[in-house]
């Protein structure tokens, strides 16, 4: 018995530890690092799952119901009834409320999503077969981020999720994500804030997401793109202001994004 307390208390230590990234075994949603996330956790865990859980036992107990009620042994002249007004406006109305009772709390949440607050940094992602490019526009930072292959890993990188370079990003700020593609269509989607976008060539979409604690955060390409596709993961380590800062200043003269040198243009404007 101990043996098994063990057992099940460790499962949940090391889901507390694990928090942001999937991991064997997984039953629902990674533990949520924003705002939206825990809204829309808790829009699953307290409103759809006893709704469907409640629809669920309620259909089971009508099946039995009927099979034991009008089974034929104890029916010789099965009844010839074909219509029941009453019962035919409920089972119309009643599903239209539970809809209303679901879309209203979930729109809520769209909406919330989609309205982007004062932006406090802009990082720009863009998918490629199969890797994503990252920019930070104000800051003149450009970079890839591939996939660590499996021989390459480090002991705390985990495999098919980590990243040669990875986003990084402060905590607490609002970071609005500008995301587009150069090719076919990807996504750019990371569990723990809640955010999933198409990332469509020659349209930009956008999204946000405020981390509410450092760690690294791991997500994956969720719009099939070819042969690759697996393969191209998101990491967003998110970290105080502090190394931000630091990092930015290593990032701007290793990452430096040249300026284009046209001259053609330049005698053309002039
Ligand atoms: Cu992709």
């Amino acid at each position: 018995m101990k043996k098994i307390l063990i057992i099940i208390s460790s499962f949940f230590i090391t889901l507390e530890v694990l928090a942001d990234q999937p991991k064997d075994w997984q039953l629902g949603f990674q533990n949520p690092a924003s705002d939206g996330m825990r809204d829309i956790v808790n829009f699953h865990n307290n409103l759809l799952l006893p709704i469907i859980i409640a629809i669920s036992v309620f259909v089971l107990f009508l099946m039995l119901y009927a099979c034991v009620r009008f089974r034929a042994s104890a029916n010789p002249n099965p009844s010839k009834r074909t219509h029941n007004v009453t019962v035919e406006i409920l089972w119309t109305l009643i599903p239209c409320l539970i809809l209303i009772v679901m879309a209203v709390p979930s729109f809520k949440i769209l909406y919330k999503q989609d309205t982007i607050p004062k932006a406090d940094l802009t990082i720009k992602a863009i998918g490629y077969q199969w890797y994503w490019g990252y920019e930070y526009p104000d800051e003149n930072i450009i970079f890839d981020s591939y996939m660590v292959e499996e021989k390459d890993l480090r002991a705390d990188q985990p495999r098919l999720l980590a990243v040669d370079n990875e986003v990084v990003v402060p905590v607490g700020k609002v970071i609005k994500v500008l995301i587009t593609a150069n090719d076919v269509l990807h996504a750019w989607a990371l569990p723990s804030f809640g955010v999933k976008r198409d990332a469509v060539p020659g349209r930009i979409n956008e999204t946000w997401f405020k981390a509410e604690k450092e760690g690294t955060y791991y997500g994956q390409c969720s719009e099939l793109c070819g042969i690759k596709h697996a393969f191209m993961p998101i990491t967003v380590k998110v970290v105080s202001e502090e190394d931000y800062q630091e990092w930015l200043s290593e990032a701007r003269i290793k990452f430096a994004k040249e300026e284009i040198e046209n001259d053609k243009l330049k005698l053309a404007s002039k």
